[in-house]
């Protein structure tokens, strides 16, 4: 089956009780047991819920996998990958990533003896001088929030196979329909599905995607063992999503390139960060890894003027300032005062996130109106 077809059918059935076509919302806690044990597989709705299962199977399914997992959001997904974990083991990371993973690993995970090391991986071979006999896990993110710099999956895991390390990728920004990190050699691939997943700016939600069953074995005992499952409402409207995964990306992709190529020609602009550009630094990489460039761009003002980034934000009719992205909806962002404000002011300016720089998350509206309005503003 291909892609755009296992987005609407892939691992999914009708319903078994009535055979609704659309996994129905099973609003319930708790199922009937003729005898103690005795029931049709499902117990209680933090362990096992059919609407949460079918989404489960849907993730596994549009990204080449054999399990997925469900969670309440992106960062209880995170949270459970670092809990294969155990003091004293060490991560490596990607560098430039959301600033919540960022918090994730150092405000909580740091405190209980897991450490982190914060690596550029543009050039994976880097990655190797953090590789010790400690190290446990690869965490990347590619392209990264908020710099769109790419990371080569196939090289990593090319180094965490040859070190018996695990590779996690956070694949929020692309999604499967650009990228397929299980393909590539990645042993997890995880999601914000809150984002392009989800597609409508309705849910919080986040997944975890495995081929190897005792790896799965493992993720599904913290999903039970430490409860942050999403509800029967969220798993439905996400499965929604994701049967139009493929048509909305195709729109994002266009519409970004559109945005990206006007703004790089704007005398008022300074940096446009885009993995479609020739120039830029990945763009080789980008090309054989993914099949499109993403919806996500961001730039800065002429001279990195952070008062003209500010007032072009408040100026925006059309783009929403506002947190989150992947939405059919587009949204602009401040990175250094919302999505990546816990990371330290020194540490985040390293890979690039000034105060100046803005972040777009381009919707599927008319190409026209979204240029119309950063024309306005910039004007
Ligand atoms: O918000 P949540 O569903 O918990 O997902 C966290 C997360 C993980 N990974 C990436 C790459 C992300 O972008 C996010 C969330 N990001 C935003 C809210 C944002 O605006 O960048």
């Amino acid at each position: 089956m291909k892609f755009n077809t296992k987005t609407i059918h892939g691992k999914q059935h009708p319903d078994l009780a009535y055979g609704a076509v659309i996994p129905p919302i099973y609003q319930t806690t708790t199922y009937v047991q003729t005898t103690p044990g005795g029931h049709k597989g499902f117990e209680y709705s933090r362990t096992h819920n059919p609407t949460r299962q079918a989404l489960e199977n849907a993730f596994a399914s549009i990204e080449n996998g054999e399990f997925g997992l469900a969670f309440g959001s992106g960062l209880a997904a995170i949270d459970a990958v670092i809990k294969l974990l155990k003091p004293g083991d060490e991560v490596i990371s990607t560098n430039d990533l959301y600033g919540g993973t960022y918090r994730l690993f150092t405000s909580i995970f740091e405190g209980f003896g897991i450490k982190f090391h914060f690596v550029g991986m543009e050039n994976a071979a880097n990655i190797e001088n953090f590789v010790n006999h400690n190290t446990k896990l690869i965490w990347v993110e590619t392209p990264t929030n908020p710099m769109l710099n790419i990371i080569d999956i196939k090289a990593t895991a090319a180094i965490a196979k040859k070190h018996n390390v695990l590779l996690a990728v956070d694949n929020t920004f692309a999604t499967p329909y650009l990228q397929q990190p299980l393909d590539l050699g990645a042993d997890i691939v995880m999601h914000s599905a809150t984002k392009y997943i989800g597609g409508h700016s309705d849910l919080v939600m986040g997944a975890l995607i495995v081929k190897d069953k005792d790896l799965a074995k493992k993720l599904y005992f913290i999903q039970n063992a430490s409860g942050a499952i999403c509800g029967p409402q969220d798993s439905f409207l996400a499965l929604r999503g994701i049967k139009t995964l493929h048509v909305r990306m195709q729109r994002h992709c266009e519409n970004a390139k559109a945005v990206a190529t006007y703004l790089a020609s704007h005398p008022k602009v300074e940096n446009v960060y885009w993995p479609g550009f020739k120039n830029h630094p990945n763009h080789t990489i980008a090309k054989t890894q993914m099949k499109d460039f993403g919806g996500m761009i961001s730039f800065s003002t002429k001279g990195n003027d952070y008062s003209e980034s500010i007032k072009l934000l408040e100026k925006l009719r059309i783009f929403t300032l506002a947190e989150s992205l992947g939405g059919v909806e587009s949204l602009a962002g401040h990175p250094a005062s919302m999505t990546h404000a816990s990371i330290p002011k020194a540490e985040r300016e390293k890979t690039g996130v000034v105060d100046s720089l803005i972040r777009l998350s381009v919707g599927i509206e008319d190409e026209e109106d979204l240029i119309n309005d950063l024309k306005q503003a910039l004007g």
